[in-house]
């Protein structure tokens, strides 16, 4: 097996792309490929001031350290979820990341700010853990975004998290999130925006890129994540791509360029502003009742922690200030639970 560029030792196939890279070359590929979904969906600008959210797995520390190789100011946002081990675990592998490329790591840690944790919130809240950890997480990013004058919020979704959440969403014809689901999301009326630069990467290439490159990354899987839809409709695509590979990436990448504007045309007629929101009247966050999803699901799992008799946390909610946004982009915070 010969490197398709230099035609030494190739270490790896890629399958879909019918070639075979040595490190060095799989590595450039890794980078090329983030750079041209960059370009071609205008995701950053070179004097962006860059957030990545890294849990300490694979996808947020290969997309963090592929910017930083790029030559983007990125700092990353670690957001402890007080899942036991895992949380303790997956946060050491961020800021060891961090620490060992001196680049600077936001933490937040929901049990200290917020006076709860995932399992806790989740139960309370009679919510399934991810969709929980969305609301929680979602929350977090764009407040520390915005707290910290960042211009764009980056994440670690690949082509696998995508093409899933897409299939997901034509299995059951949700045409407004199908509306929404872009690698890009503006910023608008008090919202960051977010980006998605992994989007042509497969869940094995940034493995194998993190291998590559030398990145500690925490393997296991989230301990919560079992039941979740998304895993399922993984598993489906990867029995199609082994038939047929390259299936996934057309999938994504066909509904990209030639389905996702009608569905975007189809409720943008709909006209926005029907349903207007207003700020969430604890933290200020946009929001279509009084207290935000974030709040409502802080009041309670703390509510929850203390009537266990553990001692609650006291809770920090920082109000933030934002103009009102319409139902349109609600997507942002409140629509795409997922892992
Ligand atoms: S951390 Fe949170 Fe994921 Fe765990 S509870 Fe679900 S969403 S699976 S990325
Ligand atoms: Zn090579
Ligand atoms: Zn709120």
């Amino acid at each position: 097996m010969k490197c398709v560029v230099c035609r030494g030792p190739a270490i790896i196939d890629v399958r879909r792309a019918n070639a075979n890279f040595c490190t060095d070359h799989f590595t450039k590929y890794c980078r090329d490929q983030t750079a041209r979904a960059i370009h071609e969906f205008d995701m950053l600008d070179p004097a962006d001031r860059v957030l990545v959210a890294v849990s300490g797995g694979k996808d947020s520390l290969a997309v963090w350290d592929i910017l930083i190789g790029l030559g983007y100011q990125a700092d990353g946002l670690y957001v402890g979820l007080g899942i036991g081990e895992y949380s303790d675990t997956s946060g050491n592998h961020a800021r060891a990341f961090a620490e060992a490329r001196g680049l600077h790591l936001i933490e937040v840690d929901l049990p200290t700010e917020y006076g709860y944790d995932i399992p806790t919130g989740a139960r309370a809240a009679r919510r399934a853990p991810c969709s929980a950890c969305g609301t929680s997480k979602r929350h977090v990013f764009d407040a520390s975004a915005l707290e910290g004058g960042y211009d764009v919020l980056v994440t670690g979704h690949n082509l696998d998290d995508e093409a899933a959440v897409l299939f997901g969403n034509v299995l059951r014809w949700q045409t407004e999130y199908l509306a929404r689901q872009m690698p890009v999301l503006a910023a608008r009326n008090g919202f960051p925006k977010k980006v998605k630069p992994l989007v042509r990467l497969s869940e094995r290439e940034t493995a194998a890129y993190c291998i590559m490159s030398g990145i500690d990354y925490l393997v296991d899987e989230c301990p919560m994540s079992a039941g979740n839809r998304h895993l399922g409709y993984k598993d489906a695509l990867n029995t199609i791509e082994l038939q047929s590979p390259g299936t996934k990436a057309d999938f994504y990448s066909g509904f990209l360029r030639r389905a996702s504007q009608l569905f975007r045309s189809a409720h943008h007629d709909l006209g926005p502003g029907t349903d207007e929101l207003t700020h969430c009247e604890r933290c200020g966050a946009p929001s279509t009742s009084e207290l935000c999803a974030f709040c409502r699901l802080v009041d309670k799992a703390t509510a929850a922690t203390s009537n266990s008799g553990d001692e609650a946390q006291p809770v920090t909610l920082r109000p933030r200030s934002h103009a009102p946004r319409t139902a349109g982009e609600r997507t942002n915070t409140e629509a795409e639970a997922r892992p």
